[in-house]
C-alpha cells in the first residue's frame, strides 16, 4: 500500500486479534497492543482517552516494510508477531471497573505468552498494567517510570485511583519494593514535597533532569535498568509522554519545560528496552491538546523504539543459541 495512512488505523496496521487466550494462541501472537481509552482520574487538563486512537492512526506513518527500524537495523516482523487488541471499554466515571476490565484483558494476554503494550490514557492506566503483571509472576517485580511528575501520591482527595498515584498503587504491589523502581526525567516545579517523601522514605532510584546533564542518558538509563532488573524476575516500563520537554510534545496533560530531549529519550528507549522488561505503557498524549498531531506520533515512535529493543534482545538470543548448536555439534 503506498498510502501509508490507508487502510484500518491499528497499531502498525497489525491485524486486529480480540484480547483472549484462543484467538492469540490462534493468530501465533507474541505482542499485543491494547488500548485503555480513559481519562477519568485526571486533575487537570483531561484528553488522554483520545491517545490511543490518535497513536494507531500516528503508528501507520512507520507502517512501511514490516516494521524496519533504521536506528537498530532491525525489522520487527522478523522477531515479533504483532497483533491489535483494540480498545479496553472503560466504564465512565468508575475507574476500578475500568481497571478490572482491563487486567482480565492483560491476564488473556498474559496467558497467551504475549508481551503487552497498553496505550493510554491518563497515567492511572499503569495501575491495571503493573497489578496484572505483578500477579503473573512469581518472584519479585522491577519498575522503570519516565515522567516528568513522581505520580507516588498516595492518594488524591481520598481516591487511590489518580493519574498522580501510578507509582505508590505499584509500590503498594506484594512482590515490588522501593529499591527496585526507577523513576527518571523527574524535574520541574510541579512535584509535591508529599511525593518526594515518599519516593525518599521507601527507597525509590529517583533520577532527574539534573542528573542526566551531570552524568550523561547513557549512565542514567543503565543505572534506571540495574535498580529494576536487581534481584527481580521481570520489569514493567512506564513512559509518560510528559517526560519530554513540553517542546516537544506539548499535547498532554502537564508538559513542563526543561524535560528530557527527543534524543535523550529515545537513547534511554534503547538501553532499558534491551533488558528484561515484560510490559510495557505509554501514557498521557492528549491529541485534542496538539493539533498538529506531533505529540501521538512522539507516542508511536516511544512502542516502536521499545518493541525494536526487543526485536534485537530476541534476535541476539536466538543467534547465541544457534552459536551454541553450532559449537556442541
Ligand atoms: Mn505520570
Amino acid at each position: 500500500m503506498a498510502i501509508l495512512h490507508a487502510g484500518i488505523a491499528t497499531f502498525l496496521k497489525a491485524p486486529p486479534v480480540a484480547p483472549e487466550r484462543a484467538a492469540l494462541d490462534e493468530a501465533g501472537a507474541t505482542v499485543g497492543v491494547l488500548g485503555l481509552p480513559y481519562d477519568s482520574t485526571t486533575v487537570t487538563r483531561p484528553g488522554a482517552s483520545h491517545g490511543p486512537r490518535a497513536i494507531r492512526d500516528a503508528s501507520s506513518h512507520y507502517s512501511f516494510g514490516g516494521g524496519y527500524h533504521g536506528d537498530y537495523d532491525v525489522t520487527l516482523s522478523d522477531h515479533l508477531t504483532l497483533v491489535d487488541c483494540g480498545d479496553v471499554d472503560g466504564a465512565p466515571g468508575r475507574a476500578q471497573e475500568t481497571y478490572d476490565r482491563a487486567e482480565r484483558a492483560l491476564d488473556e494476554m498474559y496467558a497467551a505468552a504475549c508481551f503487552p503494550v497498553l496505550l493510554g490514557g491518563d497515567h492511572g492506566t499503569t495501575i491495571p498494567g503493573a497489578r496484572a503483571l505483578s500477579r503473573r509472576l512469581d518472584g519479585p517485580m522491577g519498575f522503570v517510570m519516565f515522567d516528568t511528575h513522581l505520580d507516588t501520591a498516595p492518594e488524591i482527595d481520598g481516591e487511590p485511583l489518580s493519574h498522580c498515584c501510578p507509582a505508590h498503587r505499584v509500590l503498594d504491589l506484594p512482590n515490588v519494593e522501593g529499591r527496585n523502581m526507577a523513576i527518571v526525567g523527574a524535574h520541574g516545579a510541579a512535584n509535591p514535597k508529599l511525593e518526594k517523601d515518599v519516593a525518599d522514605e521507601n527507597g525509590i532510584t529517583v533520577l532527574t533532569v539534573r542528573d542526566i546533564d551531570r552524568d550523561g542518558i547513557d549512565a542514567v538509563a543503565r543505572r534506571a535498568l540495574e535498580v529494576a532488573s536487581d534481584g527481580t524476575e521481570a520489569v514493567y516500563l512506564s513512559v509518560d509522554i510528559d517526560v519530554l520537554d513540553g517542546a516537544y510534545a506539548w499535547g498532554t496533560c502537564g508538559p513542563e519545560i526543561g524535560g528530557m530531549t527527543g534524543r535523550e529519550l529515545v537513547r534511554a528507549l534503547e538501553i532499558v528496552g534491551a533488558g528484561p522488561i515484560a510490559a510495557m505503557d505509554c501514557v498521557e498524549v492528549a491529541p485534542m491538546l496538539d493539533p498538529s498531531g506531533h505529540t501521538a506520533r512522539v507516542g508511536a515512535r516511544v512502542v516502536i523504539d521499545v518493541l525494536a529493543a526487543r526485536a534485537c534482545r530476541l534476535r541476539d538470543a536466538a543467534g547465541a543459541e544457534a552459536g551454541r548448536a553450532v559449537t556442541a555439534s
